[in-house]
């Protein structure tokens, strides 16, 4: 399998977090990506590549121009404002308040986030527009004829909606990559999102449409991160009604139970007859991962990417999260393996 990877993602290392009351150090760090695409040559998985360019254009499907502008200049706004620590948003328009948009750049900041995991860096737009471009190169790999392709993208994306970012996302990856399947004339894309988080962003990205459907596994956000989002009666609404499914699991699921979502999100799958498979490939429902909940083993990932190659459509797997650093690789190359192992 072909692998695109961009050391720009370097760029982007976070120096904390919110996280559960806490300033953390991000767990969202630059090895999680180092040790994936070090795993990808001793495994000999396949050639790897750098992306290219395809510009802002087909971010810009995903993405509102407002949004991007302020994100690819806001680093430069608060440098010259004296600043060289983290942007980090502190102060969001929650019920009460009114979502307008305000004038000074920790406003707009708050305005165009959810949460206080995704710190802007120097090198953060960087990263994250060479992260979609990994992602549009792997999607162009596959127009021209490739049957699967993985797009390793650092910093993650699926938390990431329209035009706002949070959980570690910037730009969604996955989202931009099913809309360019779209446009260059695929009818109907599946997403099928096995991140241990919701992925609210692609999600609400594609509630009202019917040429995406949106399958996603992780905990359950009546106790889990993105806590807003990702419950079982979260359909679709309008034209896209019938085209979003979510299936929250509790606490300490384990393959057995996580299979089982799997093997329903499938199913949904082959009924709606899909040309092709983005997997928003997270690793983070692993037993060891520190912030994570979810109970599965490595040798889990090859079956699950046995299951996935069983739908037998051509797949892109476009990394998400992952935090157990030691094993994210073995974790996120073992569902490659096993879905090469399949066909
Ligand atoms: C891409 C991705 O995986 N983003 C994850 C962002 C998670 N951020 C917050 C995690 C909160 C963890 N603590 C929840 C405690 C509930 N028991
Ligand atoms: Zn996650």
């Amino acid at each position: 399998m072909l692998t695109i990877y961009s050391d720009d993602h370097h760029l982007h290392h976070g120096r904390c977090e919110l996280i559960d009351g806490k300033l953390m150090p991000c767990f969202e760090m630059p090895s999680r990506a180092d040790h994936v695409l070090q795993r990808v040559k001793d495994r000999e998985l396949g050639p790897v590549q750098a992306p290219r360019d395809y510009g802002r254009g087909p971010i810009e499907r995903i993405h509102s121009n407002d949004y991007l502008n302020f994100f690819q200049g806001a680093w430069q706004r608060w440098a010259e404002m004296g600043n060289s620590e983290d942007m980090m948003p502190f102060t969001w328009p929650a019920r009460t308040l009114r979502a307008i948009k305000p004038q000074t750049l920790l406003g707009e900041l708050g305005y165009y986030s959810f949460d206080g995991g995704a710190p802007i860096t120097a090198g953060t737009w960087q990263a994250a527009y060479s992260a979609a471009q990994v992602a549009l190169t792997a999607q162009a790999e596959m127009q021209a004829g490739a049957y699967s392709a993985f797009a390793l993208c650092r910093p993650p994306g699926h938390h990431a909606a329209s035009d706002v970012m949070g959980g570690y996302c910037y730009l969604n990856n996955a989202a931009i990559a099913a809309q360019a399947f779209l446009d260059s004339g695929k009818q109907r894309v599946a997403i099928l999102d096995v991140d241990y988080h919701h992925g609210n962003g692609t999600q609400a990205i594609f509630y009202e449409r019917s040429d995406v459907l949106f399958a996603s596994i992780h905990g359950h956000p009546e106790f889990e991160f993105p806590f807003f989002l990702g419950y079982a009666d979260e359909t679709g609404e309008g034209a896209g009604e019938g085209f979003n499914v979510n299936y929250p699991l509790a606490s300490g699921s384990a393959w057995d139970v996580w299979s089982a979502a799997l093997e329903q999100s499938c199913q949904r799958i082959d009924d709606y007859a899909a040309d092709i498979i983005v997997v928003s490939l997270g690793v983070d429902t692993f037993k060891n991962d520190p912030i994570s909940q979810f109970k599965l083993d490595s040798p889990d990932y090859l079956a699950m990417g046995k299951r996935i190659a069983a739908l037998g459509k051509p797949t892109l797997f476009v990394m998400e999260g992952g935090y157990a650093v030691e094993e994210i690789g073995i974790n996120a190359v073992n569902v490659l393996e096993g879905f090469e192992s399949a066909l």
